[in-house]
């Protein structure tokens, strides 16, 4: 059986930054998270007053040591983790130690995913340079599970990001990031021919491809990749197949945008809580 659908996952650990303003990195993934019922555990990377894109002037305090004295007491408590979340890492530093988590932390079969959260229309994030490119391909070597978006995706091939894919170019990229390792590997932010966006998987050994697509909506939102990520692991991780979880996680991305558009000021996030709450209280107007 594939390490993926092994049950059951309760308790994870989620390791990026918590930038305190912005919807993204952790504080989309633990409402999410939670609500699939996991158990889950922080590892704040760095403690940010906002997100790094759209906002000027932002605080950033690295948390690297601290990291590390939180994993030594986690160590003396004995706990174990089902699986390990990673996103946005701002210090190469930390990849060593999330490396050595799997050891530590996390129990035998127990499964790495990591949303190598560093670039995206071709560029990487404000704050990122190389070395964070070279510490997210080693991670995505050890992972089972990875999601990059196009940009981030070229950047860990070293190939040149393109404006557009075919379909073709598509399937070799997915295949480029199953060579690195991993069991799941899935693009985001896909166009299809027929205007819609989506994301698309690849799995091995089995070597079959899965699609969704959804609405697109032409206006540029920070976060969505956290959110996709978030649901997408929930989904996952809960057991759920490919292709119900690719579309799960589209559909739950496209309705945060939608619920974000009336406010014309709102693009430093999305507006998933409100996804989140119509899913878990359908009652609750
Ligand atoms: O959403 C990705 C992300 C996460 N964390 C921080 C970021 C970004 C994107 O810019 O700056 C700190």
């Amino acid at each position: 059986m594939s390490a993926l659908n092994k049950r059951p996952v309760r308790k994870v650990v989620s390791v990026q930054d918590l930038s305190c303003y912005g919807q993204c990195s952790l504080t989309v993934a633990l409402p999410i998270l939670s609500a699939y019922g996991l158990e889950t555990a922080v590892l704040p990377s760095a403690l940010l007053s906002t997100h790094t894109s759209g906002f000027t002037g932002y605080t950033c305090l690295d948390l690297t040591e601290e990291l590390g004295s939180i994993v030594r007491h986690w160590r003396q408590e004995g706990l174990v983790f089902d699986a390990l979340c990673t996103g946005y890492i701002g210090d190469v530093r930390q990849f060593d130690l999330i490396l050595s988590l799997q050891q530590t932390l996390l129990r035998e079969g127990g499964l790495l995913i990591a949303d190598p959260a560093m670039a995206d229309d071709g560029r990487l994030y404000p704050a990122l340079n190389r070395d964070i490119v070279l510490g997210m391909r080693e991670l995505v070597r050890h992972a089972q599970v990875v999601m990059p978006n196009l940009t981030e995706a070229s950047l860990l091939l070293d190939l040149p990001y393109q404006e557009q894919y075919s379909q073709a170019e598509l399937q070799s990229l997915l295949r480029g990031l199953a060579d690195l390792g991993p069991e799941l590997s899935v693009l985001t932010g896909v166009s299809h021919p027929d205007g819609r966006i989506g994301a698309m998987a690849y799995r091995r050994p089995t070597g079959e491809f899965t699609e969704a697509y959804t609405l697109r909506v032409p206006r540029h939102y920070h976060g969505t990749g956290d959110v996709f990520a978030a649901v997408l692991t929930g989904e996952l991780l809960g057991g759920r197949e490919t292709q119900p979880a690719l579309e799960a996680a589209c559909d739950f991305v496209v309705q945060s945008i939608l619920e974000t558009l009336e406010d014309r000021d709102h693009g430093y996030g999305v507006r998933f809580e409100r996804v989140l709450r119509r899913k878990m209280f359908p009652d609750f107007t």
